[in-house]
Order: C-alpha cells, then structure tokens, then sequence
C-alpha cells in the first residue's frame, strides 16, 4: 500500500495525528519542527530539497496543509493568513462579471469581501433551504454557489448533495465553508462540493491562539489555479501560526465530541425558558434544514444561537451578565464564548439580506464543565 493510500485507509483521529507528520527525518523528532528560514539552500541554480522560498513552500505548512487536507478526505490543501484571505484567493477564481449565489444566512465579512472588494462579480443572496426554489430562481449567469452549512449566526443547514448536483448541471462550482460543521462532523467534498474552505481560527486550531484559513479540494485544475494565487499574492501563515493550527487540529475528534455534548445541555435551559424567543439548534426537529443536518452531519456541532422576548435590550442585559461566556468575537475554542452578531460579528451586514436580529445572542459553547457553564448561562438569563 503506498502512503496515501494508507492514509486513506486510516480513521479521522489518525489521520488527525499521523497525516504529513511522520518523524524528522534527520532528527527523529515527532513533532513537526517550526521551519523558520525563509530561504532553502540549492546545490545548483534550480537543484532544490523541496523548497526554495518559504512564501512559496515551507516545510511546518505542508505539514499542516497534509494533515487538514486529509480530514478533509482532499487531495489537496493550502493554508493561508486567515479565513478571508482563504476567501479572497477563491474569489479570484472568478471572472468579471460572474455571479455568485450566496446564502442568505453567512459570516459578515464574507458578505463584505464578496459585495465590498470584488466588486467586479454580481452577486444574489439566496435562501438555499428549498433547492426546488433555487432550481427555478436560478441566474443564468451563476459560477458559484457559496454556502456556509450550519450558517453564522442562525445556524440553518443545506443540503450539500442536492445542491450541488444541481450547481453542476448549471455549470456552476460549490464552495462550503466548513468552519461552523468541521471535517470531524461533514465532509462537503464528500457529497459534491468542489471546493472546502475554513476560517482554521476556530474550531482547527481549536484554542483561540492562532488566526488562519485553509482551502481543501480535489480538483487539480482547482488546486493549481489556488497553488498559484497563494504564492503569486502571498496570503500565507508564518510557520508558528502553521504550527500552532496543526497542533490545535489533533484533538480535533475529543474537542468536538465534547463541544455537541455541552451544546446539547445549553439548548435544554434554553429551550422553554419564559425569556427566550426562539432557539437555533441543528438538531432540534423544527430547525431550518434539522433533515439536511441528520443527513450529512455526524453531529450537531457546538454553536447555539437564540433570540430573546426582551428584544435588544433583553440580549445585552444577557450578553453582559455571563461570566464563564466570555462576552467577546470569534468561536471554536476551548472556552466559551458569548456575543450580539447585529453589533459584533455581522455589523457589516446591517441593511443587506443578511442582516440579523438584534435580539439575537450566538454562543460558541466551550468544554468546560456542562454544569458550570448551564449554571452560568441559567443566571444571566435572569437578567433578561
Ligand atoms: O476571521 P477569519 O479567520 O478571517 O475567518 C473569517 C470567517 C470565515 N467564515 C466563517 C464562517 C467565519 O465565522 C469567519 C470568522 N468569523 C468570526 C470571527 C465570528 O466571530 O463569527
């Protein structure tokens, strides 16, 4: 069996351990080193070990970009400087002119980079729930539909297969940003999408120290058109960063299992609870795409997002009363994390059609004690 065959055959937390990280080889060390330099040394003009220039090839990134690649289930990865720099480098796959079909519900600075910095692309924002309704809406002119599944904030979940099949008959290219569902529980190359991408600031590194993207595909053409943006514009991590998200990325499985399970228990106080409006879960059975979650996703993930009866008010009074949540941006970590997405994460989409509640509060539910974060989260609600 040759390497990545065996790689293929081995199970996600293996791969999680052991993909791209086998002993130094001159040293024996099982950690892959921090490849600092910055330049390799040539036998000959062109003779190279690899590497030339470590914008253009590192030794800790490929590592890095091995081992996300395969719990992607991808034949290829490229790591970049943060999650919109992944972004950035697969909207220039595009043409002038190209429309994208984006998910009504997505991160707000993937709808300002999208409608704010590459402006030379049209772009329609869907509800991508009933694929029969996309399928009969669609612009004639669409290269790529762009989902996140489960969406931030509200947490809706589409079916990945469905649309891509129909993408790929209307000649259009599917991107699923992964980061909200993590490779442990989808895998979108897997039902048909063309192209993965991460914000690895959350849940790959896993511990709120490291701010990075990462792009995952099979498609060669794909991989080689990126391979050369990635150099050619030079959004690329710095080797600690490389290091720290592989190292993070290796407890992936245990993290997650655990981050489901305390979710579990936050939707239990909140659901039924006299000053909550509405809860957003994927596993709730009335969820906005709950059949598409059980479908393509192991579990349900560690987000929970909820609106209040107070209104605004009632969400801030709340958002400043926790004290294991942490009232603070980003998610995906060890700890957990409290925030109001109209003013915070998706401030820049005020006024568009993805503008979101301002009764809403998102946690990112960490893996502490489940009883002490429902305590914590069951006393602030009194403040509501
Ligand atoms: O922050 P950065 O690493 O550049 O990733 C951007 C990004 C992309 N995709 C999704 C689904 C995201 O949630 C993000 C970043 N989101 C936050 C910082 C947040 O708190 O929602």
């Amino acid at each position: 069996m040759g390497e990545i065959e065996a790689q293929e055959a081995w199970g996600f937390d293996t791969r999680a351990i052991h993909a791209g990280q086998e002993p130094d080889a001159t040293t024996g060390a099982v950690v892959p080193p921090i490849s600092l330099s910055t330049t390799f040394a040539q036998e000959g003009v062109g003779n190279t070990k690899g590497f030339e220039y470590s914008r253009s090839g590192n030794p800790t990134r490929n590592a890095y970009e091995t081992q996300i690649a395969a719990l992607e289930g991808a034949t290829h990865g490229l790591a970049f400087a943060s999650g919109l720099a992944a972004e950035d480098n697969i909207l220039r796959l595009f043409q002038a002119g190209d429309r994208v079909l984006l998910g009504n519900d997505a991160y707000g600075g993937t709808y300002r980079l999208i409608s704010k910095v590459h402006t030379h692309l049209a772009w329609t924002a869907v509800d991508l729930l009933d694929v029969d309704v996309v399928a009969s809406n669609w612009p004639d002119d669409t290269k790529v539909v762009w989902l996140e599944s489960p969406t931030n904030p509200l947490l809706r979940c589409f079916d990945i297969e469905a649309i891509s099949a129909l993408a790929h008959e209307r000649g259009a290219v599917v991107v699923v940003d992964n980061t909200f569902a993590t490779p442990y529980l989808q895998q979108p190359l897997a039902l048909g999408a063309d192209i993965v991408v991460h914000s690895a600031t959350k849940y790959l590194g896993g511990h709120s120290d490291v701010v990075g993207g990462f792009v995952a595909v099979n498609d060669p053409e794909i991989s080689l058109q990126l391979r050369f943006t990635q150099n050619a514009a030079g959004a690329v991590p710095a080797p600690f960063d490389c290091y720290l998200a592989l190292r993070g990325a290796k407890t992936q499985a245990v993290r997650m299992d655990r981050h489901c399970t305390n979710a579990r228990a936050i939707v239990d106080v909140l659901v039924g609870h006299k000053a909550v409006e509405r809860v957003f879960y994927p596993q709730l059975p009335d969820h906005p795409g709950h059949s598409a979650a059980a479908k393509q996703m192991s579990d349900f993930g560690g987000m929970v997002s909820f609106t209040l009866r107070g209104g605004r008010a009632a969400a801030l009074r709340v958002a400043a009363a926790t004290e294991l949540f942490t009232l603070g941006e980003s998610l995906g970590a060890v700890e957990s994390l409290i925030e109001h997405p109209a003013h915070m994460t998706h401030a820049s989409a005020a006024g568009s059609p993805l503008e979101v509640p301002d009764n809403l509060l998102r946690l990112s539910v960490g893996i502490e004690t489940a009883s002490d974060l429902v305590a914590d989260l069951a006393q602030a609600l009194e403040h509501a």
